[in-house]
Order: C-alpha cells, then sequence, then structure tokens
C-alpha cells in the first residue's frame, strides 16, 4: 500500500454500489447505527462543526431527527458552553434542571427568558429553591407594564406538583386532569428538582427517532482545539452537560491530539463523556488514535467541499480509499468511524457505510437549512446561505475579546496577523434548503434506497454485504442526468 504508483486513491464519484439481492423494502431498512463507544443514533448523520452549520438551533434540529449536531468552536468558551446548555434544556420527558425565575425578576427578564431558551412560561423559585409559584405566558399576555415583579403576576402555589419519580403516564395523566401545561416536579421539602410539560409530550411523539440521553435530554457533541484554553473549554462543556467531544484539527496524527485525548480519556470528571478524535485519513493514524484511547474517529483530510488543503498543502486522500483505510485499525478495536466531508448527494452516504464508516458529517447539505446559522440572501431571484471553511480567511478574522478560536485548527495559533494566516478554506454561499426536516427526510430516505437496493436491513449488514464497482468518467456521466436539460428542480438533485 506504500507504493504511491500501486495505491490508488478512491473518492464518491469514483465508485457505485452493486444491487444486490433483495427482501427488504426501504421502508423497513433499520438506519440505527453508533457515533462513538457508547452513543447511538437512529440516523447515520452529523452536522459538522463549523460556524455556518452549527449552533444550537441545527443541534437541536438534528437532535430530534435522530442524527447529532457538533456544535462548532469558533467562539468563546462560555458562549459555546451556553450552546450546549440550550440544547440540553430543550426537549425531554423531564427537564432536570429546568429554567426558572424569582419572584423579584422583572416581567421583561421572564420575557428575555422565554425568548432566549424558546420555553413559555417558567417555574417561580426562592432563594433556597422552594417552588413559590409559575408564570407563563399567559400571564404576560395582557401585561402592559414590563417593569413590574414576577410575584405580582405569577400562578402562586400551593400548585399542582407531583413527586420526584413520577411516571410519565401517570404525569400524563396529571396534566390531563388539570388541564395544565406544565407540571412542576417537587422534593418532600417543596424544593423544585424538574418540570414535565405537555409541549415535551407532544415532541416526543412528533420526533420518535430523537437522540436522547438517559435522562431523555436530547444529545450534542461539540468540537474543542488543543492548545492555550482547550482543557478548560472542554470541562466548561463537559460541566454544561456535553455528550460528545470532538477533538477537532485538520491533522488528527499529530502528538499533541493524542495527547489531549488521552488526558481527556484518563479524567474522571469527563468519565461519562465519549471523545472523538480527528481528523486522519490513514490506517496508522486511526491506530495512532485507537492506541491513545478514543471512542470514535472521523476521517477525512482535503474532502469537503470548501477545503483547499489538497491544493495549498498538496496532502490528502480521495475519502473513500481513507475511510476504508482507517475502518481497518478502528473496526477491530469496536471504535466506530465518522465519515467527515466531501458528500454531495445522499446516495454518498451509503458509499462511505460500505467503504467502513458507521455515520457521517455533513457541511454544504446542511449549511443551506433554516437551523444552519446566517441569513438568506438573495441573488437573481434566488435563495442562498452563506457557507465557509473553518480555515478560511473570513473564519479567522471572527473575533471575541480580541481573540480567533479557530487558526489553530489549522495549526497556526502562533500567527499573529491575518494577513501572515496561510488560508486552507474558502468562503461562499449554497442554495437556501428550507427546514432540517425536510433534507433529511430526503437524505434518509436515499440510504433506505441504497439499503433496499442492497438488500441490506440493518447498517452492519451493508457493512458487511455492500459491493463497489469502480466506474470511469463515462460512467460517472452516465450516473448523472445526461442528454436532457432539466426544467424542474427535484428536491434531492441539483445539476452539476
Ligand atoms: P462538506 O460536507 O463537503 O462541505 O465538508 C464539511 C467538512 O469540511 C467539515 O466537517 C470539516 O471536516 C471540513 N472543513 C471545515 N472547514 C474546512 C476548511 O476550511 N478547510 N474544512
Amino acid at each position: 500500500e506504500n507504493d504511491p504508483f500501486g495505491f490508488v486513491g478512491l473518492t464518491y464519484d469514483d465508485v457505485l454500489l452493486l444491487p444486490g439481492e433483495s427482501d427488504v423494502i426501504p421502508s423497513e431498512v433499520d438506519t440505527s447505527t453508533r457515533v462513538s463507544k457508547r452513543v447511538s443514533l437512529r440516523i447515520p448523520l452529523l452536522s459538522s462543526a463549523m460556524d455556518t452549520v452549527t449552533e444550537s438551533r441545527m443541534a437541536i434540529a438534528m437532535a430530534r431527527q435522530g442524527g447529532l449536531g457538533v456544535l462548532h468552536r469558533n467562539l468563546s468558551a462560555e458562549e459555546q458552553a451556553v450552546q450546549v446548555d440550550l440544547v440540553k434544556r430543550s426537549e425531554s420527558g423531564m427537564v432536570t434542571q429546568p429554567v426558572t425565575t424569582t419572584p423579584d425578576a422583572t416581567l421583561a427578564d421572564v420575557d428575555a427568558l422565554c425568548a432566549r431558551y424558546r420555553i413559555s412560561g417558567a417555574p417561580v423559585v426562592d432563594a433556597d429553591g422552594t417552588l413559590v409559584g409559575i408564570v407563563t405566558n399567559r400571564d404576560l399576555r395582557f401585561e402592559s407594564d414590563f417593569s413590574r415583579p414576577v410575584r405580582e403576576v405569577m400562578t402562586k402555589a400551593p400548585l399542582v406538583t407531583a413527586p420526584v419519580g413520577i411516571s410519565a403516564d401517570d404525569a400524563v395523566q396529571l396534566l390531563r386532569r388539570h388541564k395544565i401545561e406544565k407540571l412542576p416536579i417537587v422534593d418532600e421539602r417543596n424544593r423544585l428538582t424538574g418540570l414535565i410539560t405537555v409541549k415535551d409530550y407532544e415532541k416526543s411523539e412528533k420526533y420518535p427517532l430523537a437522540t436522547k440521553d438517559e435522562d431523555g435530554r436530547l444529545r450534542v457533541a461539540a468540537a474543542i482545539g488543543i492548545f492555550e484554553d482547550a482543557w478548560k473549554r472542554a470541562m466548561g462543556l463537559v460541566d454544561a452537560g456535553v455528550d460528545v467531544l470532538v477533538v477537532d484539527m485538520a491533522h488528527g496524527h499529530s502528538r499533541a491530539v493524542l495527547e489531549m485525548i488521552s488526558r481527556l480519556k484518563g479524567d474522571s470528571a469527563a468519565a461519562h463523556v465519549d471523545v472523538v478524535g480527528g481528523n486522519v485519513a490513514t490506517r496508522g493514524a486511526a491506530q495512532a488514535l485507537v492506541d491513545a484511547g478514543v471512542d470514535g474517529i472521523k476521517v477525512g483530510v482535503g474532502p469537503g467541499s470548501i477545503c483547499t488543503t489538497r491544493v495549498v498543502a498538496g496532502v490528502g486522500v480521495p475519502q473513500v480509499t481513507a475511510i476504508h483505510e482507517a475502518s481497518r485499525a478502528a473496526k477491530p478495536a469496536g471504535v466506530p468511524v465518522i465519515g467527515d466531508g466531501g458528500l454531495q448527494y445522499s446516495g454518498d452516504i451509503a458509499k462511505a457505510l460500505v467503504a467502513g464508516a458507521d455515520t457521517v458529517m455533513l457541511g454544504s447539505l446542511l449549511a443551506g437549512c433554516d437551523e444552519s446559522p446566517g441569513d438568506l440572501v438573495f441573488i437573481n431571484g434566488k435563495q442562498f446561505k452563506s457557507y465557509r471553511g473553518m480555515g478560511s480567511l473570513g473564519a479567522q478574522q471572527t473575533r471575541q475579546g480580541g481573540r480567533s478560536f479557530s487558526k489553530d485548527r489549522y495549526f497556526q495559533n502562533d500567527v499573529a496577523s491575518d494577513d501572515r494566516f496561510v488560508p486552507e478554506g474558502v468562503e461562499g454561499q449554497v442554495p437556501y434548503r428550507g427546514p432540517l426536516g425536510a433534507v433529511a427526510h430526503q437524505l434518509v430516505g436515499g440510504l433506505r434506497q441504497s439499503m433496499f437496493y442492497s438488500g441490506a436491513r440493518t447498517v452492519a449488514e451493508l457493512q458487511t454485504g455492500g459491493r463497489f464497482v469502480r466506474i470511469t468518467p463515462a460512467g460517472l456521466k452516465e450516473s448523472h442526468p445526461h442528454d436532457i436539460q432539466m426544467t424542474v428542480e427535484a428536491p434531492n438533485y441539483s445539476g452539476r
């Protein structure tokens, strides 16, 4: 494999999956998989840790669909921890640390709180955590003076409450019987310990595949680096309840990355958090991550749609080969592989899985969603959203408190000024795609078709039974629509 003239790197457009005998239809297949040793997903999709792709809104939407969002790290550690918090509090069977207010807060405070967490009201607690009332939208609706204190408008205790440990069914009964929307959970001394809301139950019916932790809260991952205050950032994210830490560097096969991973794995405070490392593109690098104790391996050096590493540095491995090579070290160790970057169409998901990935990470395919950060722009009557590499000049120029947080992904944290920075990414825009739900439906729908054609009921069956055929440029041309002028846009295909 080290003979460069015999070792060919293949990518998505170089291969197709052979159709195989099938006794399963698309709607019957099971797309469940693992991101890392202890975190399972119902659909094999992750959203990229990029500032034009994943903040809390995208992370919430991804987890609801059954995937996982990885919060980007081009912001202060405190802000990133707040994002984790927003996801963890967003939806659950029961909120264990509900957002609360106090009797002396103003209605304006409550209004801001509700907007921030997208909630419709909050329990009111006194200084020692005792439940003294509840304030909801309804209390604010006809109020003109928002400087009034909560104590004057809240519904005062005694409220309908439930004891710690109440079952889901009993809770729903109570909500129904009393025609209320929020049920505070209290201990024997009437201190608030949780909150159950009607909305949460409606959401669990609406999002049956949602990715949740043991407490019923949505799961979320977050990216960290390795330099300067990376450790402090990691601990802040752990405190905020992050489920997976992703050591997110352009070159994962480097000593500092391996050391960061071993250190995290050895730390008792982070013992319940899975650690993903990357990015890598060779078997040796994947083995080094395995040896460092990693729970998941992220693969991809240069495949990203916004990435210029392969031309600026001349380094990389075409993605299907990279995934295959990395999986040769990861599989025997039982460590899941994430195929990160380079996917253009839903068909590429199954190709990644057959090559050896367990999940894929998407940037450009998700950057156009409503839930990604950034505003819609109109150009010639068409709608776009901006999308940029984390190694682009623009991403480096994002500063908070005079600091840039993204340079170190490319090991250039010692570069003092922007004009000395060597970018490995570009900035641009992608077509507006609407809500993530619709986009994910098409992506997962495509994967279901792949599994049907391959005769695979599960991701594991696809991974072991799937077979590639290598194609030529003529085969690729034949694969795409040809000899026709497309007049109607398909929801899952845009021309090349
Ligand atoms: P794509 O889905 O092809 O748009 O690729 C997204 C991936 O590209 C990210 O998950 C990340 O690994 C990588 N990336 C992000 N920024 C850059 C860069 O500036 N080079 N690359």
